[in-house]
């Protein structure tokens, strides 16, 4: 299955890694990427099961499913480097409870410890949007940062952000959702994220980063630049007397005029 090296989809995976290990987003083995491919876009690389791994819990809506997706332990500055180590492609079986290696680790290791809100958070956005393919968890500096000098209520940090440039609203105008501090690699954080990805693509994890979903690897790392960029906006004026600010009636307008619907409540 060496041929998969060669594949767009895994290109494209490498790609996205290393830019957010250049943005430094993913110090050590910070963040974990994870991709929802067809049994079409695998099929001719494919060549057998090489391992059987459990997944410590179920998700139904994921049986069959294939992922690609980044190892427990690596390092996303390897990725490039050690592809077929740091990498691994699965598929989902017994209700999403046992995972099929068919592709990668080939050091002996195995899928991220978050799978778990990887896998609840597909099922989560394709419960809404039936394109979703992508989730990808990452360390942003300045979204961090954030979480220790800002109120980690979910209107009121959106609100902050989408006032950080005009377009944030556009990009997204159905808000964050934000979980206060919480043991990661769970189940419960798992259940948690998907819960609020029902509504929202970007999720805060307080003290810890940034979980993103969307249609295609490129777009989710849009989606998370964005709020980034807005957060470390923030960061660089919130100790300063603000003489200007984008308003409520001109996010309303912005709202109105791109044909957006925030959460009722947000705007005003
Ligand atoms: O170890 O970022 O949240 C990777 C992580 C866990
Ligand atoms: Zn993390």
């Amino acid at each position: 299955m060496s041929g998969l090296l060669t594949a767009p989809f895994l290109k494209e995976m490498v790609r996205t890694v290393s830019d957010m290990y250049a943005r430094g987003w993913d110090e050590r083995n910070g963040g974990n990427v994870s991709l929802l491919l067809t049994e079409d876009e695998v099929a001719s690389y494919l060549d057998g099961v090489l391992r059987e791994i459990p997944t410590g819990f179920e998700a139904p809506a994921l049986e069959g499913r294939y992922l690609l997706l980044t190892g427990t332990g690596k390092y996303f500055r390897n990725v490039p480097h050690q592809p077929e180590e740091c990498l691994g492609l699965i598929r989902l079986t017994e209700q999403g409870r046992t995972a099929q290696l068919l592709w990668g680790f080939s050091d002996g290791g195995s899928f991220t410890s978050e799978l778990p809100a990887h896998v609840l958070s597909h099922a989560a956005r394709l419960s809404v949007d039936p394109n979703h393919r992508v989730v990808l968890h990452c360390h942003p500096t300045n979204l961090l940062a954030m979480t220790y000098v800002h109120t980690l209520d979910e209107r009121e940090f959106t609100r902050t952000l989408w006032r950080m440039g005009t377009e944030c609203i556009a990009v997204f105008p159905e808000g964050l959702g934000v979980l206060p501090w919480m043991l990661c690699g769970t189940n419960e954080i798992g259940v948690a994220t998907a819960e609020k990805m029902r509504r929202h693509r970007l999720v805060v994890w307080a003290q810890h980063g940034l979980y993103g979903a969307g249609n295609a690897l490129d777009q989710t790392f849009g989606l998370i630049e964005t709020a980034e960029k807005a957060a470390e906006v923030y960061l660089k004026i919130a100790h300063l007397p603000i003489v200007n600010t984008i308003t409520d009636q001109q996010l309303r307008i912005m709202a109105d005029a791109w044909g957006y619907r925030p959460p009722t409540g947000w705007l005003e």
